[in-house]
Order: C-alpha cells, then sequence, then structure tokens
C-alpha cells in the first residue's frame, strides 16, 4: 500500500439522500436496470494517462502536480502502478485502460521501450491477478515523442512508420497478454498542419495500409478482442484523417475494414468536430461499427479538447439512451478519459472526480433506461415515419422517377406538412431525468 489515498474510504452506494462526499447516490453496481446489473451496462474503466501520468500543464505554465511516481525509471513506474490499482479499488471499477508510454518508462530506443514496457505488463498482470480488475483496452502512444511530430503511419518518413508498427505490435501483445478486452488506435498526429508540405495522398494510403497490417496481426495471434479507432477531428495537428464517425467509416470501406474495425467515440472528440454526442453515437450505431466510448466532455467555449469529468446528466442520458438502442456494450465500456483541472491537486480531487461522473452516468443510464422503457419517444418517432410502412411508402424505395412522376399525377399526391413536435419531445426528455 502507498499512502498517497490514505484516510480515503472504499466508495459506496448511499443513495441520493446521502450527505457524504464520498459515496455514490446514483451507481449502485448490482442493481438491475433492464435486465442487467449497472456495473454490466456501464462498464466502467479508468484511464492511466491523464489521472497518473500528465503533470497539470497548460500553454502557459509548467506542472502544477507533484507526484511522488513522476520520474523515468521502473521503480517510479511501478509505485505509480500501485497507486492506480489503490484508486481502481477505491472507486471499485471493473476495467481500466492504459497507452504504453503511460505505463513503462521512456527507453533510449525501441528495445528498450519494449523491455520495459514487458517488466510493466508482468507487474499489471500480477495485479490485476491480485484485484479482478481487468483491461478495457490497450493502445500506444505515438504521438508525445518528438519523433512523432510528423504523425505516426502518416509520416513522411518511412523510419517513423516502421518504429510506429513495431511499437504497435508490442502494445498488442501487451494488450493480449493482459487479457484486453479491445485494442484503440487515436491518430493523434495522422493530419497535418498545412498542404504545403502534404502529400495527402500518399499519407491516407499509409494510414490504410497499417491499419490493415492491424487487422492482420490481430487474426495471426488469435486476439479475440475488437480493434477500435477513435475519431478526431483536430487537435493536436490541425486537420486530422478520422474526423469523425462518418469519416472513418469511408475510410474504412475504402481499405476493405468494414466489419473488422468499430469506433471507440469520445464525447469531446464529438462536440469539437461540430456534432453532439448522440449524433456520433447514432452514426456508429446506423453503420454497425459501435464499440466504445471515452466519457469525457469538452467545454463548449473554450474550443479545444479539456478532457473533463461528465457531470451533465441530460447530456449523459441522450447518449446512454444511444448505447442502449445499440443493444449495449459487448466489448466495450465507458472509459474516463478524463483529467482533474490543473489546480485540483489533491488526491481527493482524483477521487471524487471519478465518483462524480460515475454518478453522472449512472443517472443518465438509469434515465435512458426509462425512456427506453416507456416507449414514448420510440412511438413518437415510427410514427413520424409511419408513412413508409405503407405498400405505397415501400413501393417508393424500388421504383424509378418515371413511374414516381406517374404516381404522383394518378394519386394527385400533394403533401401536407406535420409539425415536427420537437419542443413536446424535449419536454418528454425532461421528464425522465
Ligand atoms: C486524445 C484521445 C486519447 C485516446 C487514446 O484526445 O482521447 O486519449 O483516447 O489514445
Ligand atoms: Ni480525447
Ligand atoms: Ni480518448
Amino acid at each position: 500500500m502507498t499512502d498517497f489515498f490514505k484516510g480515503i474510504p472504499q466508495i459506496k452506494f448511499e443513495g441520493p439522500q446521502s450527505d457524504n462526499d464520498f459515496a455514490f447516490r446514483h451507481y449502485d453496481a448490482e442493481e438491475v436496470v433492464m435486465g442487467k446489473k449497472m456495473k454490466d451496462h456501464l462498464r466502467f474503466a479508468a484511464a492511466y494517462w491523464h489521472s497518473f501520468a500528465w503533470p497539470g500543464g497548460d500553454p502557459f505554465g509548467g506542472a502544477t502536480f507533484e507526484r511522488p511516481w513522476f520520474g523515468d525509471t521502473i521503480d517510479a513506474a511501478k509505485m505509480k502502478a500501485d497507486v492506480a490499482f489503490e484508486m481502481f479499488q477505491i472507486l471499485g471499477v471493473p476495467y481500466y485502460c492504459f497507452h504504453d508510454a503511460d505505463m513503462r518508462p521512456e527507453g533510449e530506443d525501441f528495445a528498450e521501450n519494449t523491455r520495459n514496457l514487458e517488466t510493466m505488463v508482468d507487474c499489471l498482470a500480477q495485479k490485476q491477478a491480485d484485484t479482478g480488475i481487468k483491461l478495457l483496452w490497450g493502445t500506444a502512444n505515438l504521438f508525445s515523442h518528438r519523433r512523432f511530430m510528423s504523425g505516426a503511419a502518416t509520416n513522411p518518413d518511412p523510419d517513423v512508420f516502421a518504429f510506429s508498427a513495431a511499437t504497435i505490435k508490442t502494445c498488442m501483445d501487451a494488450t493480449m497478454k493482459l487479457g484486453g478486452e479491445n485494442y484503440v488506435l487515436w491518430g493523434g498526429r495522422e493530419g497535418y498542419e498545412t498542404l504545403l508540405n502534404t502529400d495527402m495522398g500518399r499519407e491516407r494510403k499509409q494510414a490504410g495500409r497499417m491499419l490493415q497490417m492491424v487487422v492482420d496481426y490481430k487474426h495471426k495471434m488469435g486476439f479475440k478482442g475488437a480493434i477500435l479507432i477513435e475519431p478526431k477531428p483536430q487537435e493536436p495537428t490541425k486537420h486530422q484523417y478520422d474526423y469523425d464517425v462518418a469519416t472513418v467509416y469511408g475510410f474504412l470501406k475504402e481499405f476493405g475494414l468494414e466489419g473488422e474495425v468499430q469506433m471507440n467515440i469520445e464525447q469531446g472528440h464529438a462536440i469539437l468536430a461540430g456534432h453532439s454526442f448522440e449524433h456520433e453515437l447514432t452514426m456508429a450505431r446506423e453503420l454497425g461499427i459501435f464499440g466504445s466510448i471515452d466519457m469525457n466532455r469538452n467545454d463548449y467555449q473554450s474550443g479545444w479538447d479539456t478532457d473533463q469529468f461528465p457531470n451533465n446528466v441530460p447530456e449523459m442520458a441522450l447518449a446512454y439512451y444511444e448505447v442502449l438502442r445499440a443493444g449495449g456494450f459487448t466489448t466495450g465500456g465507458t472509459n474516463f478519459d478524463a483529467k482533474l483541472r490543473r489546480q485540483s491537486l489533491d488526491a481527493d480531487d482524483l477521487i471524487l472526480a471519478h465518483v462524480g461522473g460515475m454518478d453522472a452516468c449512472a443517472a443518465g443510464l438509469k434515465a435512458a433506461a426509462k425512456m427506453l422503457d416507456d416507449g414514448k419517444l420510440e412511438a413518437a418517432r415510427n410514427d413520424r415515419y409511419a408513412g413508409w410502412d405503407t405498400d405505397t411508402g415501400k413501393g417508393l424505395m424500388s421504383s424509378d422517377l418515371d413511374a414516381i412522376t406517374a404516381q404522383v399525377l394518378a394519386d394527385k399526391i400533394n403533401p401536407s406538412p406535420r409539425s415536427g413536435r420537437q419542443e413536446r419531445l424535449e419536454n418528454l426528455v425532461n421528464r425522465y431525468l
């Protein structure tokens, strides 16, 4: 045991009336909602990077956090793992997620990186066995080190492509060894700053080839989990190729990978792309590529990826409504890819940020389940499209312009508009919260 979280109790469900900061008001892991325990609906995961590796910098100032485990040694990495697993246990999250670079010290070269990774994978495997906490997903950090400044797969230098491919292989090996349920690819610098120095055609082909190799390796190694892409429109690069769910779907089609890759959708990235979270979730469900979520929100004014813990229950409700409509998570889950504000220095802050986030998700999930159970929203939606279920409606989909024109004339078709009833539906949604 470290003493970082000294005095902080295991967080328990006490119900909405509780006055205790260190308690859940809505998240009761064992409560059954729509036939499934809440813990199995939400499949919470805490993330290694923001909580334990991020030092609290911003563009105007450096580190604000001074954690005893900061430092590039194996001993420091092991202390970080101790503290991380203590937090996972205090919160009762069933899963965690990591990048290679968050949990191993940075080596001099690829070989040393790999040795460090393997040492830490053994350490994490032991901790998983001791605690029963599992890995939701692993991923490679191909954006922090300066070698990746012009991209990883999309780099103009083939040596960087090679270094990235080899690093992804070691991270997929690590994920498989730790029983990870997914492997995530987020293309942080797979994009460009200026077209003046960019060959977009080559870069997109390089990215497509890398993804094909990842899928091939998944099958070769017998990894049963899902490969997930996390779309994001910009930041850190000005323009990123994995802009949003729809863009990534086109990319998967182009490289013959639809059916092989699903989406990890982040609330903040959806906002950066000019969408709502539920838009991205719905798009993924409709395209059959819904996988998992990163449940961290953006500030609506800042216009950059602020990675805040979720606390807006109405937003969570609409998000989980779409998750439930997609049939819920299979390999995916709710990952808090969220960081504290840089003034939130204390161990308490780290725990309470997660407690609030988990509670907001639980409240959202319960409201979503009520909405779906009640069925009024779906009934209204179905009613709006009911014309398409008639023989005339169905016939249009297999007709042609000549026949339809004849039909409009013969039947004197003269559409009369109907209300979209938006306000009525918004009022209805508020009744479930
Ligand atoms: C950054 C991304 C990143 C991915 C994993 O904006 O959200 O944290 O989730 O590489
Ligand atoms: Ni993000
Ligand atoms: Ni993310």
